[in-house]
């Protein structure tokens, strides 16, 4: 499927909001695959798909992570992490994406995790600081891509996890192992 039929077919899927949001993540993919030498097309793709599955209905999110045996840790935890591993379930039966690494990201978009891909660490950064976003201290982490992928996504994941713990949310632990493994690497 070309990437037009799939912004359409995204487009009739989400509200306008959402639709905005996701046509922000797509430009801000493309400035970084380019500046990280990253395939574009692939960040592309990603990026239009990441939220497919933003407005799925939740029973049937849940019926498809029990029937394609996602990790069942997911179901204890906030159904706002559900839209990205189902999401790359949809990316792979509706449109056809067969490429692990752009599953990967939508896969990974929410929670981040160890070891990801710059693919990954795109997808998730840019769905962070995509020009629609508003939030204080996003200009800094804007302008920390001048010091390379990994310390953008190492403030971008803490952006989240501090954000997360402010609100007194749970915090998956991929996101912390992601965190951790950042934090490791410099020993
Ligand atoms: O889908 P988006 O709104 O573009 O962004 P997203 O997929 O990154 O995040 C969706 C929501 O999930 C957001 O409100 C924050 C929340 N979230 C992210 N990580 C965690 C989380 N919620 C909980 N409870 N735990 C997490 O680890
Ligand atoms: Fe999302
Ligand atoms: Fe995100
Ligand atoms: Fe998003």
């Amino acid at each position: 499927m070309d990437q037009s039929t799939m912004l359409q077919k995204v487009k009739e899927r989400l509200p306008e909001n959402r639709f905005n949001h996701v046509n922000g993540v797509l430009e801000t993919a493309t400035e970084l695959a380019r500046k990280f030498q990253v395939s574009e097309p692939k960040a592309q793709v990603a990026a239009i798909l990441h939220d497919v599955a933003k407005f799925s209905d939740r029973e049937w999110m849940k019926s498809v992570i029990v029937k394609e045996n996602m990790d069942p840790m997911l179901l204890d935890y906030h159904s706002e992490l559900w839209h990205a591993p189902v999401g790359a379930y949809v990316a792979a039966q509706e449109f056809g994406v067969q490429d692990e690494d752009i599953l990967n990201a939508i896969r990974y978009h929410t929670t981040g995790r160890e070891n990801m891909s710059d693919l990954e660490k795109i997808i998730y950064i840019a769905d962070l600081v995509e020009p629609g976003r508003k939030f204080s201290g996003i200009e800094e982490l804007r302008q920390l891509k001048d010091q390379g992928l990994d310390v953008m996504m190492e403030a971008s994941i803490k952006h989240t996890i501090d954000f997360l713990k402010s609100k007194n949310q749970p915090v998956y632990p991929d996101s912390l192992k992601c965190y951790e493994h950042f934090v490791q690497q410099k020993g």
